[in-house]
């Protein structure tokens, strides 16, 4: 493997206690650290040690876990690997001690009332998935004000029961009637104090999220930072993808495709359903035999699937999203058994319990994190810190958010496993006009910049929203 040769031609002296060698391992201090690089499709092309982003955040994950793995200190891998790939273990060196941190303690802030709105957006286009095709996004925002500021979130959750069994309905009643009073009876004293007065509710994670993220942005203006700072975020830019929905035909989508690649975005997403699958992603690999190509079913498969979803696995793909049921996890441990190809779970994962329980029983390889669907930061982060103590990769999925809750998705994905390209396009990409100024943006090179200013660190367009909204509700 590419790796192996490099690190073998490594003019470096040898360091005492590590000895290079030509097979695919190193030895450091006794234990045997396995350059089997978990993605193969990457490490195997010759852009792989370019100056490519993707290719090093794969590699940076991949040197964090054998440094857990292996116990290996990682000035020690550092020594072992060439110069290309040093960068990778001085960030690794840089990991702050966030890392064995659970929620995040601050200070009491008194919240006066919560306002729920909920606003249509258009859709440039029609978006399509497993489960069903919508025109539009009806977007529910939360503003909670109290200390003399505002802060924002957004309840993720879709107006049909379709993609999990939450929905605006459901989100709004679930809020109004029992989650808004439990925030509203006493100044909040922190991320877990908030989690904790949620706890009895059972279920309806997107519902607690968006108040969660509406909180925390307050605290972050409050205390003059940026979410992503507050959280402890590291990275200043992150790698991006696209989704792309079911089309009604092939050179639709090959179209868009070329479109969204020429942008720059750094990875591809197909959504998939039996009869949109292996007459469509095989011909979309034949024309970009390269691209970072992963497809994502939406639980459309039964284990009765696997025969089918086999062909899948010759296609060198960064990973089969959530092909089988959303409550599932044993049988995508059976599935992931028998294809090479990384399983990646998002419906499956509501908590971090099941995330465990998902790598306990190899039901996936990889994890895509979305703060609506599992109930908040709080739970999102605690997912984000075991994945990457365990040296499994995590990205940033996506709910065709509004600026609102993309600007929270961007300080989630500025967290340091964040390793793969997440699903968070440029507001353009859904949105002829978005809720935030500054739009947000996607560079050249398929990342987008972390802002820097108070809270989500974009401005929230109130007469854009004025203009939008179906109906808003005061809570007090
Ligand atoms: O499964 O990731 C998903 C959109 C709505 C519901 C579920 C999913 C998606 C997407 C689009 O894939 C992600 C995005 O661009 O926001
Ligand atoms: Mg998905």
């Amino acid at each position: 493997m590419a790796l192996c040769g490099l690190a073998a031609k490594s003019k470096e002296p040898e360091d005492p206690v590590v000895r290079k060698c030509k097979g695919p391992a190193v030895f450091c201090n006794g234990f045997t650290a396995h350059l089997n690089c978990p993605y193969p499709q990457a490490v195997n092309t010759d852009a792989c040690f370019s100056s490519v982003i993707p290719h090093k955040q794969l590699l940076s994950t991949w040197c964090d876990s054998i440094c857990c793995k292996t116990r290996v200190a990682p000035q020690i891998l550092h020594n072992a690997l060439p110069h290309e790939f040093r960068f990778v273990i001085v960030h690794q060196m840089q990991t702050p001690n966030w890392l064995t941190k659970t929620g995040i303690d601050l200070e009491p802030v008194n919240v006066e009332t919560i306002d729920i709105r909920l606003v249509r957006l258009p859709l440039r286009d029609p978006f399509e998935t497993s489960f069903g095709r919508i025109d539009s996004r009806l977007i529910f925002l939360v503003c909670v004000s109290g200390e003399g500021l505002n802060g924002w979130g957004e309840v993720v959750a879709s107006e049909q029961p379709r993609y999990s069994y939450e929905t605006v309905g459901t989100a709004r009643h679930v809020i109004r009637d029992y989650l808004a009073p439990a925030m509203l009876s006493r100044p909040v004293a922190g991320l877990g104090d908030l989690t904790s007065r949620f706890r009895p509710f059972r279920g309806h994670k997107m519902a607690k999220a968006g108040l969660e993220l509406a909180y925390l942005d307050l605290v972050a203006r409050a205390t003059s930072q940026s979410l992503s700072q507050l959280i402890g975020g590291v990275r200043r830019k992150i790698p991006v993808g696209v989704s792309l929905g079911i089309q009604p035909e092939l050179g639709k989508l090959l179209e868009n495709i070329e479109h969204y690649l020429a942008l720059g975005y750094q990875r591809i997403k197909l959504k998939i359903k039996p009869g949109w699958d292996i007459g469509v992603v095989p011909e979309v690999r034949r024309r970009h035999p390269k691209i970072l190509l992963s497809v994502d079913a939406n639980a459309a498969y039964t284990l009765e699937d696997r025969v089918h979803l086999k062909t899948l696995d010759e296609l060198d793909l960064l990973m089969i999203e959530q092909p089988l049921d959303g409550d599932d996890l044993i049988d995508h441990a059976k599935l992931q058994s028998e294809i090479g190809t990384a399983l990646c779970l998002d419906e499956s994962i509501t908590a971090l319990r099941r995330a465990e329980q998902a790598l306990d029983i190899g039901s996936c390889r990889i994890i895509n994190l979305k703060v609506g669907r599992v109930g908040g930061y709080s739970e999102a982060l605690a997912i984000h810190n075991a994945c990457y103590a365990r040296g499994v990769p995590v990205w940033c999925g996506g709910m065709l958010e509004s600026g609102i809750g993309r600007a929270h998705n961007i300080a989630l994905a500025s967290l340091r496993g964040f390793s793969l390209p997440g699903d968070i396009s440029a507001s353009s990409r859904y949105f002829v006009r978005d809720l935030i100024f500054p739009e947000v943006k996607v560079a050249h090179d398929g990342t987008v910049e972390v802002p820097t200013g108070a809270g989500l660190g974009f401005e929230v367009d109130f007469d854009y929203i004025a203009s939008n909204t179906e109906a808003v509700e005061r809570i007090d």
